[in-house]
This record gives C-alpha cells, sequence and structure tokens, in this order.
C-alpha cells in the first residue's frame, strides 16, 4: 500500500537520509511508453551529461553502485527508476534520467532523447519534482534553459524545482557563492543549492527537501487519484527487483 504518513510534516537531515538509504532499482525504460504507469510521487534527475546525476543519486541514497556512474559522458541511456520506502511502502519514485549536449552522440540519437526528455517531462502524470543538476564550472548552458522553458508550465501548476549545482569540491568559498548568485538569478527564483558527493556538502538538506516533495499536497492528491490497480504493478515491480536487485542486461557492461 501507499505509505503517506499523516505525520510529520517535516523531518531531520539524518531521518531524510535513512528514508532515502531504502531506494532499490525498480524498473528501466528505453521509451516512454515503457515505463510503468505509477500513483507514486516521482522526482527526475535531469542535466547535461557528466552533470553528476548518477552520482548524486548513489550519494543520496548510500549506495555505491545504484545508478550507474561513470567519468565516460552519455553513460546514462535509459530511463532508470528508484523506488523509495519499505518493501510493500512505496512512498516516492527516483528517476534517473539520460543526460544530454555530449557532443559525441549522433544527431539522430540526439534529436530522439530530446523528444523523449521533453514528453516526460510534460507528460509523465506523477511527476512531483525535478532536479536539474549542473556543473557550475559550465552553468546552466543553453539546453538547461530550453528544459527550464518546457518545464515552465508544470512549475506553474505547482512541480517542485531545484537546481543543484554539482563537484561543489572542486569551486573555491568564493567561487561556489559566485555561482549560486548567477544561478539563482538564472532559475528564476526557484531553489539552488551547491552539492558535492565527494565532501559531503548539500546532501542532508537535499534529502529533505525531496521528502517534502514526496509527502506533499501533491502526493497526497496523486494517491487518491490513483487505483489500487496501478499500486499494485508497483509492487509487483518492486518485488521483482527486490529478489534480484541487478541491473538491467543493457546497461550492465562493465564500468569504467
Ligand atoms: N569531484 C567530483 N566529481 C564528481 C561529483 N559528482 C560526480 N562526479 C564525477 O563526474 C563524472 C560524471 O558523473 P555521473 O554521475 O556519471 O554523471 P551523469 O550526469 O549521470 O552522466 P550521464 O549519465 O552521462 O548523463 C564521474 O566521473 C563522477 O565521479 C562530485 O561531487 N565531485
Ligand atoms: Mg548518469
Amino acid at each position: 500500500m501507499i505509505n503517506i504518513p499523516a505525520t510529520p510534516s517535516d523531518i531531520t537531515g539524518k531521518e531524510a537520509m535513512g528514508w532515502l538509504h531504502t531506494t532499490r532499482f525498480l524498473t528501466t525504460a528505453a521509451q516512454l511508453h515503457h515505463l510503468p504507469p505509477l500513483g507514486v510521487p516521482e522526482i527526475a534527475f535531469v542535466g547535461r551529461s557528466n552533470a553528476g546525476k548518477s552520482t548524486c543519486i548513489n550519494t543520496l541514497t548510500q549506495h555505491k553502485q545504484l545508478a550507474f556512474a561513470s567519468k565516460k559522458p552519455g553513460r546514462t541511456q535509459h530511463i532508470n527508476l528508484f523506488a523509495v520506502g519499505r518493501h510493500n511502502e512505496t512512498d516516492a519514485v527516483l528517476a534517473d534520467l539520460p543526460g544530454y549536449g555530449y557532443a559525441a552522440v549522433p544527431k539522430d540519437d540526439k534529436i530522439r532523447w530530446q523528444r523523449v526528455m521533453a514528453n516526460y517531462l510534460v507528460s509523465r502524470p506523477n511527476l512531483v519534482g525535478l532536479v536539474l543538476l549542473c556543473d557550475p564550472r559550465l552553468g546552466l548552458t543553453e539546453l538547461d534553459e530550453s528544459l527550464l522553458e518546457i518545464v515552465r508550465p508544470r512549475v506553474e501548476q505547482g512541480l517542485k524545482f531545484l537546481v543543484l549545482l554539482t563537484k561543489a569540491d572542486k569551486l573555491t568559498r568564493s567561487e561556489g557563492a559566485k555561482a549560486l548568485s548567477i544561478a539563482r538569478l538564472q532559475a528564476g527564483g526557484g531553489d539552488v543549492k551547491l552539492f558535492s558527493a565527494l565532501k559531503k556538502i548539500g546532501v542532508e538538506e537535499t534529502a529533505q527537501l525531496l521528502w517534502q516533495w514526496a509527502h506533499g499536497p501533491e502526493a497526497e492528491k496523486l494517491a487518491l487519484e490513483h487505483s489500487a490497480l496501478e499500486t499494485k504493478a508497483l509492487e509487483t515491480h518492486t518485488g521483482i527487483s527486490d529478489a534480484a536487485l541487478t541491473h538491467p542486461v543493457s546497461e550492465s557492461e562493465p564500468r569504467d
């Protein structure tokens, strides 16, 4: 069953980390229509290739290889879903999306992925929050800004939104402060945080925010709207992955 606690309205960073530590692989999809319809809140991680999306998911969930991270850009090529919450009490889903902007990807593939991503962002019904990851040494690029344009109508309707400036360990304190103020301007007043998987900067705060997104009014609305059938489908998926805890064959080549 869907577990939406009546209380509390907030939890500590440590409790939020404990919650995220329950995360396990759910399913993977190369195309949008292969994603299962779900009645629990979904939070997507998007951003340029190599921005640190998969590493961020691994850091937040404290699992080394839940999402595949790599020095080689373009490592994530599917939409990978991860279920959060104790078994049979899944109360959120994290989505690791393929990065964009990697020059070596053939043009047709790029266009196809931009389309899949745009469709996902516009049409995924249970999407409640978006984490846009950005390497502050590059700043928000044209592609990031077009993504922001695509989601603007949904943000206006209540979609939560956070920009994470990743690899903050590579910045001095003053560079970090400057990167934050520039990104705040570009994000049009949206929430922006510094994040480092290496030095664990911004990790607990981000975990807390994700918990709030997953247990806010949008999540309650979703629980009411969705049928028991869809919830059952989620638990079936989760059950399979709990048993195997394996990654899909297409993503199982050796990591570099
Ligand atoms: N120094 C430092 N390196 C990081 C950090 N986060 C990620 N990286 C490195 O950045 C590279 C890319 O990380 P990924 O997590 O694979 O990036 P991604 O955004 O998932 O990339 P795609 O799957 O290609 O879209 C890897 O070499 C990571 O080790 C961080 O906080 N600090
Ligand atoms: Mg990735």
